[in-house]
C-alpha cells in the first residue's frame, strides 16, 4: 500500500456533532456545493494538489445530507482530486440519483469520457481562477473544454476572487455555457453593498444570466461565527450580500454547505448554524422554496419533481 500523505498543517477537520438547525428546510432541498475528499486510502490525491485535506467521503456527506434535511447533493470537485474525477463520480453514483456532479477536466478531454461522466450524473465543469488553489489555466485551453461541454447542456462553474473578476468579466460573457458563480464571486464584506465592487458583480450577473451561489458566509465573514444576542444568527456581516442577491434574482440563486469546508484555519462552521443562516437572507417562505428547491432543481434535474 502507498503512504498516506499527512494533512496541511494548520488545516481544521469538518465538525464532528453539527447541531440541529431550527430551520426546517423545505422538502426536496438541494446542496448544490459540497465535495468529497478520498478517503486518501481509496482516491488518491493529486500530485498538483495545494493542499492536503482530512478525509471527507460519501459516507459522512450523505450523513450530513440526512442530518440536516437535504434531499439532494451537487458535489464539486475539489482541487485536492485535480482532474481525477473518481472520487466525486464514486459519490455520485452511490447516491442513487440524489447527487449530480461538476467535474474538472483537460481540453484533451474525448466525446465518449465526456458522455460516461455525463451518465454518471455530471452537470458541470469548474474553471478555477483562484491562485492559491490551482495554476493559472491558459484561457484558451479554457475555450476548448467549454465548447466541448455545451452541446451536452452543462455549465460552467466560476470560482473567482472578486479582485479578478474586472480583468475577467469578458471572458465569462464570451463562454458557450450558462455560468454558475461560486460563494457570490467572493466579495470583500468590509465594502458596502452598494460599493462599487459588489455593485459591478451584480451588473456582471445581470447581464450574463448568470446563477449565484450564495454560499460559505463562514469563508467571506470578517465578524465571524458569533451568534448575535445569543440566536443562531452568525456572520452577520455576510447577510446584506446574500440579501441583495437573494432579491434581485431571486430565480438565479443557488445554496450549499460548502461541506467539508476546504482550507479552514481560523473556525470550522457547524454545519446546522449554516442551515440557520439561510432564514437572514432569504428571509421569506418562497424565496427559500426558489432558493433552495426550484432553482436548483431546474439546473440540476429538469423535468423532475422536488
Ligand atoms: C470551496 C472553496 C475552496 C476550495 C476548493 O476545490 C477546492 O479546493 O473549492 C477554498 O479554499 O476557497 O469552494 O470549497
Amino acid at each position: 500500500m502507498h503512504m498516506l500523505s499527512p494533512k496541511t498543517p494548520g488545516w481544521l477537520d469538518w465538525y464532528q456533532d453539527p447541531s440541529s438547525p431550527e430551520l426546517r428546510l423545505p422538502a426536496g432541498t438541494v446542496d448544490t456545493h459540497c465535495h468529497v475528499f478520498g478517503p486518501q486510502a481509496e482516491f488518491g490525491f493529486a500530485p498538483e494538489r495545494k493542499y492536503t485535506p482530512c478525509d471527507g467521503g460519501k459516507d459522512d456527506l450523505f450523513a450530513l445530507r440526512d442530518h440536516l434535511g437535504i434531499a439532494r447533493n451537487v458535489i464539486v470537485q475539489a482541487t485536492c482530486h485535480g482532474a481525477d474525477n473518481s472520487a466525486m463520480v464514486d459519490a455520485v453514483r452511490a447516491a442513487g440519483g440524489r447527487a449530480r456532479g461538476i467535474a474538472t477536466v483537460r481540453p484533451d478531454i474525448g466525446e465518449a469520457e465526456l458522455r460516461e461522466l455525463d451518465a454518471a450524473g455530471v452537470r458541470g465543469v469548474r474553471f478555477n481562477f483562484v491562485r492559491r488553489l490551482v495554476d493559472a489555466s491558459p484561457k484558451e485551453a479554457l475555450r476548448t473544454i467549454a465548447r466541448k461541454i455545451a452541446p451536452l447542456g452543462w455549465h460552467i462553474v466560476l470560482y473567482f476572487e472578486s479582485a479578478d473578476l474586472p480583468e475577467l468579466a469578458d471572458f465569462f460573457g464570451s463562454l458557450p455555457a450558462p455560468l454558475v458563480v461560486d460563494h457570490m464571486g467572493r466579495p470583500d464584506v468590509t465594502q458596502p453593498v452598494d460599493g462599487p465592487e459588489f455593485g459591478g458583480f451584480l451588473r456582471f450577473v445581470e447581464r450574463h444570466d448568470v446563477w449565484v451561489k450564495v454560499t460559505c458566509p463562514e469563508r467571506l465573514s470578517v465578524t465571524g461565527p458569533a451568534a448575535l444576542d445569543g440566536e443562531r444568527h452568525a456572520y452577520t456581516d455576510v447577510v446584506p450580500f446574500g440579501r441583495r442577491v437573494v432579491e434581485e434574482f431571486p430565480d438565479r440563486v443557488l445554496w450549499g454547505t460548502d461541506w467539508p469546508h476546504p482550507n479552514l484555519t481560523d473556525h470550522m462552521p457547524d454545519d446546522g448554524l449554516l442551515v440557520d443562516h439561510v432564514r437572514h437572507v432569504a428571509v421569506t417562505e418562497d424565496q427559500r422554496r426558489r432558493l433552495l428547491v426550484a432553482n436548483p432543481m431546474r439546473l440540476y434535474w429538469p423535468g423532475d419533481d422536488a
